[in-house]
């Protein structure tokens, strides 16, 4: 494998597996990139111009998309609309990309006879009681709940559905919640870094109790890079890092972290639908491809995190504002 390329690149998890993929791997590395208000060119700053190339372009674009999959030996696809607060409000764009656009890509994948990795998410697994002694496994039955999750779920179905009909040389990985550097301020642990920043205090949705299980965003990346170089075509890969936390506790954790009682935040309206709790039972990842997570420490990985969005108020500066007036439109 020498050329991969990178749908939504220019978002959080794209970019992060750029950075990641062409420091640990000699890969020239294509980024296809709608630019929509969640990607950020800026994310893609610094890469050695002989070894990566950026396009800016919608993965719904057929002929577009013909091309740049007939030039590369995998495709590792990302892009995505990706906030459930925004499918409440407006779910057509993510039938459009979520849905139409991986159709556009495994249908390119199947004619160019190329290798296809799609990413997708817990949430297709629906959610968990608190207690629930299970968690998530690749056997878990699909019970969307959201319109994002739907259209993951959907978009999942596809590309199993080509493995199965056309012989796609594919593999899924579904991830739990990720946090790190580039991840937009519309996101839970980016919006309350950033409120505390400005001195406004964090929101939690409800009564703060439902729990996700984070992933540092670095470990994702090393996750898919096993599975693009190991995986068995096929196959379904969970990935997760053991790290289950409720929101009220990240929320105090950020707090103390940056100085503040952990009690200065507000309860607000609760999101619709909101699931409960997330979480990743990775063993097959681990046991078949020896993948382990290298954030271990939730609280270190937090405090990394905290330190690059005050290092890099030029980066999500720009979306601040805009973010909170849209929230304040929803009562969040
Ligand atoms: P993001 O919203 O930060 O980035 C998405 C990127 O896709 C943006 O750069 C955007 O411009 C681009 N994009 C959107 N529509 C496009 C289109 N039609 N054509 C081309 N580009 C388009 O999302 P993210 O958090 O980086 O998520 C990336 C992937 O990982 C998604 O598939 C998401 O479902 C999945 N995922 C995310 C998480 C998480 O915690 N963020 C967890 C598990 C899985
Ligand atoms: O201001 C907030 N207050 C709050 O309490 C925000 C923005 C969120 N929340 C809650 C809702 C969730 O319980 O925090 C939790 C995390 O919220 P999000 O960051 O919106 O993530 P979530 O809905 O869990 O979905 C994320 O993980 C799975 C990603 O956005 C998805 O793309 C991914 O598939």
């Amino acid at each position: 494998m020498q050329r991969i390329l990178v749908t939504g690149g220019a978002g959080f998890i794209g970019c992060n597996f750029i950075h990641y993929i062409m420091e640990h791997t000699g890969l020239h590395v294509t980024a296809l990139d709608k630019l929509t208000y969640a990607g950020n060119i800026e994310s893609l700053a610094g890469l050695p111009p002989e070894r990566f190339e950026f396009v800016q372009g919608d993965i719904c674009d057929a002929p577009l998309v013909d091309r740049m999959t007939a030039g590369v030996d995998a495709v590792v696809h990302f892009a995505a609309e990706s906030h459930n607060d925004n499918s409440l409000q407006d779910p057509r764009p993510f039938v459009d990309t979520n849905l139409v656009g991986t159709f556009t890509l495994i249908e390119a994948a199947r004619k160019h006879s190329t290798r296809f990795h799609h990413i997708s998410t817990d949430e297709v697994y629906g959610d968990l009681a608190l207690e629930d002694p299970q968690r998530f496994t690749e056997s878990s039955v699909y019970r969307p709940t959201s319109p994002y999750s739907a259209t993951k779920a959907g978009s999942d179905m596809l590309v199993r559905a080509w493995v199965r009909s056309f012989g796609l040389q594919a593999t899924i990985s579904n991830c739990s919640n990720n946090y790190g550097p580039y991840q937009h301020v519309e996101k839970f642990i980016p919006r309350q870094i950033t409120n505390i920043l400005d001195g406004n205090r964090p929101r939690l949705y409800g009564n703060g109790h439902n729990v996700r299980d984070w992933i540092h965003v670095e470990d994702h990346s090393s996750a898919v890079a096993a599975i693009l170089e190991r995986g068995r075509i096929g196959e379904t890969y969970l990935i997760g890092a053991d790290g289950e936390q409720s929101n009220r506790v990240v929320v105090e954790k950020l707090l103390r972290q940056m100085g503040q009682s952990p009690e200065a935040y507000d309860l607000v309206t609760d999101r619709p639908g909101h699931d409960l709790r997330y979480a990743i039972d990775s063993s097959k990842l681990r046991k078949e491809l020896g993948w382990v997570p290298r954030f271990a420490d939730f609280d270190a990985g937090l405090a990394d995190t905290v330190r690059w969005y005050q290092d890099n108020e030029a980066w999500w500066r720009p979306q601040k504002a805009a973010t909170e007036t849209k929230y304040a439109g929803q009562g969040h």
